[in-house]
């Protein structure tokens, strides 16, 4: 079992600004606690983060066939169509994470490009929806191939 786990633009700069919102974890702490539940779950995990709209579509289209992708797009989440049809040109099955919760901030965060293409949506518990993405994509996957 295969997962990708990608974040977008700014991410790279997590736990250095807005602790308040965003946490205090740096990209490569959430990396690490993915890692460790997923070696809990035999599952391979690989991370890509890009700040380029265009790179996040040539990764996602290098994955085609993976079992999972978590995807935190951040601010394209509210603009970009190009990532949206990359994820239904894979049909890759998608969780799509937000460390805040975008229904309690600015007007603009509330839509989203991204959530009519994926399974479902965690927004607002910081590194932890990383995690439950992880665990809900192996309870959908080891369900498919029982
Ligand atoms: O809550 C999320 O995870 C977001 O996807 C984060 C995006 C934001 O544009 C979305 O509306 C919600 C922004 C990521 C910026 O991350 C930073 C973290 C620390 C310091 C600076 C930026």
């Amino acid at each position: 079992m295969r997962v990708l786990v990608l974040n977008g633009p700014n991410l790279n700069l997590l736990g250095t600004r807005e602790p308040a919102v965003y946490g205090r974890e740096t990209l490569a702490d959430v990396e690490m606690l993915v890692r460790n539940r997923a070696d809990v779950l035999g599952i391979e995990v690989e991370f890509a983060q890009s700040n380029h709209e265009g790179a996040l579509v040539d990764i996602i289209q290098a994955h085609r066939g993976w079992d999972g992708l978590i995807l935190n797009a951040g601010g394209y989440t509210h603009t970009s169509v190009a990532i949206p049809d990359a994820i239904s040109g894979v049909q890759i099955p998608t969780v799509e994470v937000h460390l805040s919760n975008i229904f309690k901030r600015e007007e603009f965060r509330h839509h989203s490009y991204i959530s009519p293409v994926a399974w479902g949506c965690i927004a607002g518990f910081g590194w932890r929806g990383y995690i439950a993405a992880l665990d809900l994509l192996y309870g959908r996957l080891t369900e498919e191939q029982a």
